[in-house]
């Protein structure tokens, strides 16, 4: 049995307390020990930002790459070794900024993989300018008259591209979070679990208090996360409630299986003949 400690490491960690990042780290290792995942069979993958330091804190394989090009490594990793488990941490300027292209792609391709966006609404590591998400308005260095473009809704752009696993969740809010998580691993194509956290040091505004007055665990209600007109109803919903849960569950093929090839096993159990690659480059 997977034990909690073999995900520990004694790297030193500089997140300001009470960060969002916290709770969401210990969420994801209570749901791979949930699921018995040993270290060894997953591989974490993180761009640039706060959140994707959250690799760092994790005793197993992790991959931390350019900012906003988690998801192509993800890509070409899952390809590579499609029985490996993946997850990705971004950060919702990593994610939908500087990714944001990316993230569109990954949907459409619908690989196996877990995204776990860390949803602050500012840019942490880089203090305090706005994110893709920050809401018309917001103040900061950079916008002392405050944020004049609309904050975009991750979930609902998801739903629209097609996603078929769609989750919201809340940092503080551990237990839930790691059903969440173990739900999205679990699922078989592309999981998104957007995040909601408190940025404690340059968001003021979506306090820890804040998110948790509006919060409102789906999997307490009756709601089906099976219907894309009711999930994008959901999606709507912010000034008062927030719905966190599953969204939208569909069943989809993943990449992998849409691939002829990848059939008969992993890229890399194949042997690796470098006189047919040298072949085929000369002829190119
Ligand atoms: C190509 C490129 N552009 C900009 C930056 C600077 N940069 C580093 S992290 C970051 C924003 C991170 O924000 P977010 O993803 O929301 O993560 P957080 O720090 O809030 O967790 C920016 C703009 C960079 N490293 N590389």
């Amino acid at each position: 049995m997977v034990k909690i400690e073999d995900y520990h490491n004694d790297y030193e960690n500089k997140w300001c307390p009470g960060c969002g990042n916290f709770g969401l780290l210990d969420a994801m290792k209570d749901a791979l020990v949930n699921l018995d995942i040993a270290p060894r069979d997953i591989l974490l993958i993180s761009g640039i930002g706060q959140a994707a330091k959250t690799p760092h804190f994790m005793n197993c394989n992790f991959f931390h790459t350019l900012h906003g090009r988690a998801l192509p490594i993800a890509t070409g990793a899952k390809l590579a070794n499609h029985d490996l488990k993946i997850l990705v941490n971004s950060g919702d300027g990593d994610c939908y900024g500087e990714g944001g292209n990316h993230f569109i792609n990954a949907i459409r391709r619908n690989l196996d993989i877990t995204l776990l966006v860390h949803h602050n609404k500012v840019y942490g590591l880089t203090k305090g300018q706005a994110a893709p998400t920050s809401d018309m308005g917001f103040v900061t260095p950079q916008q002392p008259d405050g944020v004049r473009t609309d904050p975009l809704n991750p979930v609902k752009l998801a739903l629209s591209l097609g996603a078929s696993f769609v989750a919201r969740g809340f940092s503080n809010n551990r237990k839930h979070l790691s059903r969440l998580i173990q739900d999205a691993i679990q699922y078989r194509g592309f999981s998104l679990v957007d995040i909601l956290q408190p940025c404690v040091t340059y968001n003021k505004i979506n306090s820890h208090a804040w998110f948790k007055k509006r919060a409102y665990d789906l999997y307490e209600t009756d709601y089906q996360p099976d219907k894309l007109d009711e999930a994008l109803f959901l999606a709507e919903e912010w000034e008062d409630k927030i719905p966190i849960g599953i969204l939208y569950r569909k069943d989809s093929i993943p990449f992998h299986e849409r691939i002829g090839q990848l059939k008969e096993g992993t890229l890399i159990s194949r042997p690796y003949d470098a006189a047919t690659i040298q072949e085929i480059l000369s002829a190119v």
